[in-house]
């Protein structure tokens, strides 16, 4: 079978974080050949650009920084992204801080209503990103925008359409150590599935991914994966501006993207939070490439494929 074409859509956006340099990750990702790399993995890539954010007018209210930027985001990629779905293309983003997931994981669940299926988000990262403006203490938006595509309220006009909300029991937090207090609650109350770093100690990453993979599968759901910089370790990936100690090791990382690639169910990918001002001679940077050809198909050594 032919394998899937990929649309790499850049997205430089970092008004969404604390601090600027994510503006520069989607070069960072070409410079180091991100699409070569999967052309030598078999698929045929078709680089897309970075996309031009739409202009827009809105406040969100309290001390949410930089809504405009992140909405005109927003709203080029949910298009972006819909049109790759729609030419039954495998979009791979490259952030850009991870507010642009407020754009990538609607347009995916936009698909996903179409196709009369339901979507599951796996969320490797050091933070779950569910804050809402009004539960936020910093007011950036990266740090919000999975409570956007759940559905819940204070985001309104950030799309021009009512999105088609994520599942909050098909949210798989993974690699988690960085929770605010209400947005903790939160996660409790809407069900959020979180797998936080004790888990991963406790039980592994095989048993916790495969769970995961099991529940797409099970759902015959879409899957989007995205990736953020901060769910590897700092000593593996400094490129970041908020590192949290503690976090996912190389191989830990590896084996979480070998087993997507494995059960095919990914349809979706962002890699997000890269920083290169911060990164230490392209470490990060080629961190984020070869997980991503782990995601597709990279072996150590050929071995019949698993059910995952
Ligand atoms: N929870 C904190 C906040 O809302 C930190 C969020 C940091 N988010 C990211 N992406 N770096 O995961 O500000
Ligand atoms: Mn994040
Ligand atoms: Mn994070
Ligand atoms: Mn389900």
């Amino acid at each position: 079978m032919a394998k899937r074409s990929i649309a790499l859509i850049g997205a430089p956006v970092d008004g969404g974080a604390g601090m600027s340099g994510c503006i520069m990750g989607p070069a960072a990702l070409r410079v180091a050949n991100i699409g070569g790399a999967l052309s030598d993995l078999g698929f045929a890539v078709e680089d897309w650009g970075d996309v031009t954010p739409e202009t827009v007018s809105l406040s969100l209210g309290g001390q949410t920084h930089h809504e405009n930027e992140v909405a005109g985001f927003a709203r080029a990629l949910y298009k972006n992204g819909v049109d790759a779905f729609s030419k039954g293309m495998l979009p791979i983003f490259l952030g850009g801080d991870h507010s642009l997931s407020m754009g990538t994981v609607t347009a995916a669940a936009r698909h996903a209503a179409a196709m009369g299926k339901t979507l599951h988000v796996l969320w490797l990262d050091a933070h779950p990103d569910f804050n809402r403006p009004d539960t936020s203490h910093s007011g950036n938006m990266h740090g919000m925008s999975a409570a956007f595509f759940c559905g819940e309220p204070g985001f309104d006009g950030i799309l021009e359409q009512p999105i088609d909300p994520v599942d909050p029991r098909h949210f798989h937090v993974f690699g988690v150590r960085s929770i605010d207090q209400k947005e903790g609650e939160l996660l409790r109350e809407r069900g959020v599935d979180v797998m936080d770093m004790r888990h991963i100690d406790e039980r592994g990453v095989a048993s916790l991914i495969r769970s995961v993979l099991e529940a797409v599968k099970r759902d015959d759901a879409m899957l989007h994966v995205s990736l953020d910089v901060d769910f590897l370790d700092p000593a593996c990936a400094p490129g970041v501006g908020t590192t949290v100690p503690g976090g996912a090791t190389y191989r830990e990382a590896h084996l979480a993207m070998e087993m997507i690639c494995d059960s095919g169910l990914m349809t979706s990918l962002d890699l997000v939070e890269l920083n290169p001002y911060l990164d230490e001679r392209g470490k990060s940077t080629r961190m984020l490439v070869n997980l991503t050809e782990s995601g597709f198909g990279r072996r150590v050594f050929d071995r019949p494929t698993t059910a995952y």
